[in-house]
């Protein structure tokens, strides 16, 4: 029986996991950003580790290298169910027991056919295997992944800047700057974080956006999301106005259910759409928006652009509604995220 003294090392370690595959999010896909912490047999965390690019360590074997010999007879702590399957690399749940730990708990069961039923390899070499909840207000990191695999197209989330009153730019198109440099900031990271950002032909056009995740001094992120633009409109025609599309590469594709499917098939699992109001419009019309991040500046406009191009809703009972997953202060903004209320 766990004790109280066991209980709060194991949520502690579950919040260090999730923190731990929550910062390598963006640079796993097509594989979940997986997090793990070891306890050794006397409750202290002696390994952390994540899920590495793509043929590279799982979580668990990232977190046991770390712990060495002061696993055995520890408590593992994974955000994802450990692996039973040999793929790029071998299974984790014989990886854990190799080890010698005793207790395994783990936040989400492995949905896949190929890697799930680690959990049952476990208990059937002894070790002691639990589910574990997650806490409130702690990125979980694994949800847009199991979102992608259950749906098999990516996970997408509609992002948006806008005033109190719910407009994206003024009235004379002015929209530069709603949100401030601490919410600014806060997108290139987040972009860095996903496997591409989507914009629409006219946006393309219109802003000419570099689509880059950039830190504040202007250098490029390490890691770079693919840049897609969907439309019918030429913007290879359209010469010089998307340059830094253009000399950055970028993929152009004709329909939404086009770019997810490709997108999904060559290994994205969590994409961005940034606007503007037409492609979002049609991305919550073909009913494909999981997740909202809403950026909100505190500046009234009474009259302007707003997020979508048309009602997506003639009376209330049909308005598509959103969960509240959580809220963050960017100087003066506020970033609120949201989740489909279909999600689960
Ligand atoms: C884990 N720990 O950290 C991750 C897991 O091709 P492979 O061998 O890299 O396996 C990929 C699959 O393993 C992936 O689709 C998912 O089901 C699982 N990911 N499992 O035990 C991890 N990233
Ligand atoms: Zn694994």
């Amino acid at each position: 029986m766990a004790g109280a003294m066991d209980a709060t090392n194991i949520s502690g370690a579950l919040v260090q996991a999730m923190q731990a595959g929550a910062a390598v999010r963006g640079t796993t896909s097509p594989n979940p950003p997986v997090g793990a912490v070891i306890l050794s047999a006397t409750g202290d965390v002696v390994g952390r580790g994540a899920t590495q690019p793509v043929g590279g360590a799982h979580a668990e074997v990232m977190a046991l290298r770390a712990a060495g010999e002061k696993a055995r007879g520890g408590t593992a702590v994974v955000t994802l169910e450990p692996c039973a399957h040999t793929g790029r690399t071998g299974p984790c749940a014989t990886a854990l027991i190799d080890a010698g730990i005793a207790r395994v708990f783990y936040l989400h069961p492995d949905p896949t056919p190929q890697a799930g039923g680690g959990a049952q390899a476990l208990a059937a070499a002894g070790v002691e295997v639990g589910r574990l909840t997650a806490p409130d207000g702690v990125e979980d990191a694994v949800r847009a992944w199991l979102r992608a695999v259950k749906l098999q197209r990516p996970h997408v989330t509609l992002k948006f800047a806008q005033t109190l009153d719910g407009f994206t730019a003024a009235a004379d198109g002015t929209s530069q700057w709603i949100t401030s440099p601490e919410a600014r900031e806060w997108v290139h990271a987040d972009r860095a974080r996903r496997d591409a950002i989507i914009i629409g032909t006219g946006t393309a056009l219109a802003d000419n956006p570099s689509l880059t995740a950039r830190c504040s001094d202007g250098r490029l992120r390490e890691h770079q999301p693919r840049r897609v633009v969907i439309g019918k409109r030429d913007l290879q025609a359209a010469g010089e106005k998307a340059s830094h599309l253009q000399q950055l590469g970028f993929e152009q594709y004709d329909t939404i259910e086009g770019a997810l499917d490709e997108l999904y098939t060559s290994g994205a699992r969590d994409v961005l759409v940034e606007g503007g109001a037409g492609l979002a419009q049609s991305f919550i019309e073909a009913g494909v928006v999981d997740a909202l991040a809403a950026y909100i500046a505190p500046i009234l406009l009474g009259q302007g652009r707003g997020i979508l191009a048309n009602a997506v809703a003639h009376t209330l009972a049909d308005a598509p509604r959103f969960t509240t997953v959580r809220t963050t202060s960017l100087g003066p903004d506020v970033l609120v995220e949201y989740e489909a209320r279909n999600e689960r």
